[in-house]
Order: C-alpha cells, then sequence, then structure tokens
C-alpha cells in the first residue's frame, strides 16, 4: 500500500517527468514529418539494396570502414538511427528477397545518426563513450573482468596492445578533451 506521502511525492515526480517525455515525443513526430526517405544505398553507388551494400555496411559495424556517405540511407527501421537492426533487416532483404522493411522508401528523420557495433572504445557496446566504458577497461586489465570483444576495441590508441596506456588515452578523451579512439581493427 503507497502512503499519502509517497503518492503525493510520485505524482510530484510525474509531472515533473510529463513536459520532458512529452517534449522528445514530439521532436521526433516533427522530425519525421519533414519527408526524410531512406534507401539502402548504404555505400552510395546509386544502385540499393544490393550485396554491395550489404559487404559495406558490414564493414563500417564490425570493422571500423567508412560510414555510409548518406546516413540517410542506413536507417531501415525508423528510429532514426543506423546500426546492427538496420543490418538485420538489409541482409533479410538480400538473403530472402522479401519485403522485410514495413514500407520503402523508409521514412525516417533528416539526420540520421550512425552507431558501429564494434567500436574502439565503446566496450558495452551500447553506442556511448563514457565511464562505463572506462570501467569496463580497468575491470579486463587488472581484475579478471571480462574480455572485450574484440579485444581491438579496448585497444583506443591503435598500437596493437591492450595496457594502461589505453586507460590514459580513454580518461584522456572522456575528460579532457583528449584525441578520440582510434579504429584497429586486427
Ligand atoms: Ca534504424
Ligand atoms: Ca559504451
Ligand atoms: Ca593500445
Amino acid at each position: 500500500m503507497i502512503s499519502i506521502k509517497t503518492g503525493f511525492l510520485l505524482s510530484i515526480f510525474a509531472l515533473w517527468l510529463a513536459p520532458l517525455y512529452l517534449h522528445s515525443e514530439n521532436l521526433i513526430a516533427s522530425d519525421i514529418l519533414q519527408d526524410c526517405y531512406g534507401n539502402g544505398d548504404i555505400n552510395g553507388d546509386g544502385s540499393v539494396r544490393s550485396v554491395s551494400d550489404l559487404f559495406y555496411f558490414e564493414s563500417f559495424l564490425y570493422k571500423c570502414g567508412p560510414p555510409p556517405p548518406e546516413s540517410i540511407n542506413a536507417d531501415l527501421n525508423s528510429d532514426c538511427i543506423g546500426n546492427i537492426a538496420d543490418f538485420s533487416l538489409l541482409q533479410c532483404f538480400v538473403v530472402t528477397g522479401a519485403s522485410c522493411f514495413d514500407s520503402y522508401p523508409v521514412p525516417t528523420c533528416c539526420r540520421v545518426r550512425l552507431i558501429r557495433y564494434h567500436a574502439p572504445g565503446d566496450l558495452n557496446k551500447n553506442g556511448e563513450i563514457n565511464i562505463l566504458d572506462l570501467i569496463a577497461l580497468l575491470s579486463y586489465l587488472y581484475k579478471n573482468g571480462p574480455i572485450p570483444e574484440p579485444l581491438w576495441i579496448a585497444d583506443v590508441n591503435a598500437n596493437g596492445v591492450c595496457n594502461i596506456v589505453d586507460v590514459a588515452y580513454l580518461t584522456g578523451y572522456i575528460y579532457k578533451d583528449g584525441p578520440a579512439p582510434q579504429c584497429s581493427p586486427q
């Protein structure tokens, strides 16, 4: 049973959250209403949803390959992000030939955020580089924590070894405007 006092506090909290929630919903809706569409031409060669698009996307997501020239074409599920979920949809289309998208061309935001699955420095693969990745690196190096998968994403200075220098490099990037983690796929 929730006491009156707790209920009151929860209501205040909900009222405080509501405008934030509504605001983010509006942002996404207005962005999509701008009539932007993606076509799955990941490598920008004019041919859409082809095997070469699949290879290009795979290279970007997993091996630090170059990003799609037009990021808007990499979002196939209309969530305004180009990531492994979209890769799966493209794979479905290329392999089965079936229409794996809800609609085509795909309505999306005019600005699509691209997120690699294997990104240097993003050890926990959540699309951001922050203190959690630093903790994962320290845990791997000094506390028998899980081995980063693949290991090269933890070699953030791309010198071929993962050690305390990478800890300093990642700390510098997160807290001191240091250089960004580098790609070193092996
Ligand atoms: Ca997407
Ligand atoms: Ca992360
Ligand atoms: Ca290193």
